[in-house]
């Protein structure tokens, strides 16, 4: 659990906690064990994602993944317990306890809409009628997003967010969701795994729908910046409180590993 939690990674999801938290008050400390909650059920996800199951990942944030450096059964346990400790780590954050129902309400939420996510990116033809972009759509709005919207909507709640706020950084939440997947589509077709610390190249490998499979790579740069420009827009009237989740689309759209 310590290796799959404390092995590097971006800290992008608690760092959204925290900055939707303070863009909703002035006291965003009472947010760190949600913070550490959603950081848990993201490790937990890499974790199984990883798994010869899933995605037979290798590599991940440039040391071996988990099963690899453990065991397939060891990796599936520390799993399946980051996940309760999450729930565990709501529990101890200092709100009102209706409030604290709904993190884990918006928890529960973000878990199944990145399992429901996973399902549809490992059987993609089970619903042949949905057209391709739609199906690419549905997969990361679930698959990455959710967890993503779990983070800011945890965060907002957690700072006593008024309704618009909540509605505002959920917006943001959704555009930055997807836009984190084209960059990764992007970062996996242009750059190699010593850069990057994980296999690349391996989504065109296996024929999966792709940005820029389907739109190409500048129809993709084009479909960045047009959610980089929404996300931006939905939080920019909070004023200076949302300046660091500005700088955070802005550092999403442009990262390159
Ligand atoms: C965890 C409830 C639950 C279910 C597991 C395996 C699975 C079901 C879902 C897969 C979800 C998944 C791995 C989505 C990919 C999201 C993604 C692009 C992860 C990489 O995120 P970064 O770049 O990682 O923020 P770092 O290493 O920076 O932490």
């Amino acid at each position: 659990m310590r290796y799959a939690v404390l092995g590097g990674g971006k800290r992008l999801r608690p760092l959204l906690v925290w900055h939707a938290c303070a863009a909703a008050c002035d006291r965003p400390k009472v947010c760190l064990p949600a913070a550490a909650a959603i950081e848990y059920i993201h490790a937990f996800s890499l974790v199984h994602d990883d798994l010869p199951a899933m995605d037979d990942d290798d590599l991940r944030r440039g040391q071996p993944t988990l099963h690899i450096h453990t065991s397939e059964a060891m990796a599936i346990l520390a799993g399946d317990a980051l996940l309760n400790l999450a729930f565990a780590a709501l529990t101890r954050v200092n709100i009102d306890p209706a409030h604290c129902l709904r993190l884990v309400e918006e928890l529960t939420a973000g878990c199944a809409g990145m399992i429901s996510g996973q399902i549809f990116d490992s059987l993609p033809k089970a619903d042949p009628a949905i057209e391709d972009r739609d199906r690419l759509e549905r997969i990361h709005r679930n698959k990455t997003g959710a967890l993503i919207r779990a983070a800011c909507r945890i965060g907002a709640i957690c700072g006593g967010a008024s309704a618009d706020t909540l509605s505002a950084l959920t917006t943001y939440a959704n555009d930055i969701g997807l836009m984190f997947q084209a960059v990764d589509d992007l970062i996996d077709v242009e750059q190699l795994a010593e850069h990057t610390g994980k296999r690349t190249g391996k989504d065109a490998d296996a024929g999966k729908l792709t940005y820029p499979g389907l739109l190409g790579v500048e129809g993709t740069k084009a479909e960045i910046a047009r959610l980089q420009a929404e996300a931006v827009a939905a939080v920019e009237p909070m004023g200076p409180k949302a300046d660091p989740l500005v700088a955070i689309a802005n550092l999403l759209a442009t990262r390159d590993r």
